[in-house]
């Protein structure tokens, strides 16, 4: 089978979408750094649909890899291109697939390889926005707080190596003491990870390093640079082999890396570019003045329940996201977390019904055709729990209201990182924290009570801060460790969700 590549689009079939502008012209005014599935199914397809309403082809996109050669690998031999898999089920169960061939990747650096190309692009004078998708571990800040850890290694390497970075804020800063240098104009840095504040975040992390480095740096960049924040939202599960498979043959060209995702997209930015930004409202971005309320709600309502469901789905043996939604006690648990729990402690938003809004979530959960892995979602619990849970955890005890659900998700991750789940499987616990979760769950299990052990749990400051101290928070989430330990997911669930008076939990949950 013949590579995907410019030259053959003209044979694709007639219902792939392509690049409809002219490729060879586009400039490369974006940096991505963090170019994964992420990027390549949301940002980037925006980025295509801007190119094609405005034409201004000074917006194609130069990713970045700070850690693999895999994906430069995969793509750098199809120019660039891959396609995007939507894909959805019908009422009848049918699944449904649309196909787009996404052109706006000029090109991918893998950082290790060679770290000043990355410098030197983003001290590029075409380049006027770098955007990141790197996960929340990428920041190398304190979850609780968002403060850069000067302690790590990384960053300490980062911070006497100015010609080879490691990290996207060690670029950052190095790149942009460059563009100084050579007085070259300021540009937007544009997190769009899920981080509260992303925008803010990533400032105080990038003044703070250059703070160390040169204080008239820091000053250069907090006057002329821009930091907008955003919230991002689409399901993009993690490409398999199947995928590739079936997209290539669909396309009846070898596509190594296509990416797949849900028909939603959501893209909220703060608009405040100073060197200038593509037409993304064209290809559905939101521009605001405050993105923290649809930060918020995002974070909160997806990623909070997303988390919940995840490490439960996960103990109790259902392998993706649908499986797990279709148990009619977890899905019940989720709707009341959704709607009792977190909801409330949303700001309202102009035009938002969150009924429906909650509504939509479970309908994008219940997706058949994404087979999106609760493994995926459970990685990385330190780095997330804070904005997804923790913060409605707190703003639900000043208001002295119920936390019974929010606390069931906690207790659900204290369970996941035993490390085996109910049916014997054992799994590996992916989270930059793990050495010290794994000792934190060591000595909580040699405490005289499930209650004295999750008290000593949570009283790890990097991810709880001050909760730990919260005796109700403490106690909700020991009364659901204890339950989850000796009766498992499902009765923890079915207790939870009868208890709250839920009417359509009367059916006992199905088998897994
Ligand atoms: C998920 C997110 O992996 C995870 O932690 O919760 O990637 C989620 O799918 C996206 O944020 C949805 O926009």
């Amino acid at each position: 089978m013949d590579r995907l590549h410019l030259s053959r689009l003209a044979a694709l079939p007639a219902d792939v979408a392509r690049p409809r502008y002219e490729r060879a012209a586009l400039q490369a005014g974006i940096v991505h750094i963090g170019v994964g599935a992420f990027q390549r199914a949301h940002l980037a397809v925006v980025n295509e649909a801007a190119l094609h309403a405005s034409g201004d082809l000074r917006w194609g996109t130069v990713g970045v890899s700070l850690r693999q050669a895999d994906t430069r690998d995969a793509l750098m031999p199809q120019g660039g291109l891959y396609t995007l898999a939507i894909r959805d089920a019908a009422a009848d169960g049918t699944a449904g697939e649309t196909l787009q061939v996404v052109g706006n990747l000029l090109d991918v650096l893998v950082a290790p390889e060679d770290p000043n190309a990355v410098l030197e692009r983003i001290a590029h004078a075409h380049t006027r926005i770098v955007s990141l998708t790197v996960t929340e571990k990428g920041y190398h800040h304190h979850p609780a707080t968002g403060a850069l850890r000067l302690d790590d290694a990384e960053i300490v390497h980062d911070l006497g190596n100015p010609n080879a970075p490691r990290t996207a804020i060690g670029f950052i800063v190095h790149a942009l003491q460059l563009r100084r240098q050579h007085a070259l104009p300021p540009i937007t840095l544009l997190s769009c990870d899920n981080l509260p504040a992303n925008g803010d975040t990533l400032r105080g992390l990038v003044l703070a390093f250059a703070e160390q480095l040169d204080p008239t740096l820091r000053e250069w960049i907090a006057t002329y640079c821009s930091f907008p924040n955003s919230m991002v939202d689409r399901i993009v599960p993690r490409t398999t082999d199947a995928d590739r498979e079936q997209v290539s043959k669909r396309l009846g060209q070898l596509d190594a890396w296509p990416v797949i995702g849900e028909p939603f997209l959501e893209w909220v930015v703060e608009d405040r570019f100073v060197s200038g930004r593509p037409a993304w409202n064209e290809g559905g971005a939101r521009f605001v003045e405050q993105a923290e309320p649809f930060e918020r709600l995002k974070l909160r309502m997806v990623n909070g329940s997303h988390s919940a469901l995840a490490y439960l789905g996960a103990m109790a043996g259902w392998r993706t996201v649908d499986r797990a939604i279709a148990d009619p006690a977890l899905r019940a648990y989720l709707d009341a977390l959704l709607r009792d729990e977190i909801a409330p402690t949303l700001p309202a938003l102009q035009g938002l019904d969150l009924n429906d809004y909650r509504a939509r979530l479970l309908q994008r959960f219940a997706n058949p055709a994404l087979q999106h892995q609760t493994a995926q979602i459970a990685m990385d619990g330190s780095q997330k729990l804070p904005q997804r849970l923790l913060g409605t955890v707190r703003d639900r005890l000043s208001a002295n209201a119920p936390i019974d659900h929010l606390a069931l998700a906690v207790a659900a991750w204290l369970h996941y990182l035993r490390g085996v789940d109910e049916l014997g499987a054992s799994y590996a616990i992916q989270d930059p924290m793990a050495a010290a979760l794994a000792e934190q769950l060591a000595r909580a299990e040699k405490a005289g009570s499930v209650s004295e052990g999750v008290a000593l749990f949570t009283s790890f400051a990097p991810v709880f801060a001050d909760l730990g101290n919260e005796p109700r928070f403490v106690a909700a989430v020991a009364a659901h460790t204890l339950s989850l330990k000796q009766r498992g997911v499902l009765a923890t669930l079915t207790d939870i969700t009868s208890s709250a008076g839920a009417a359509t939990t009367a059916t006992l949950p199905a088998s897994r």
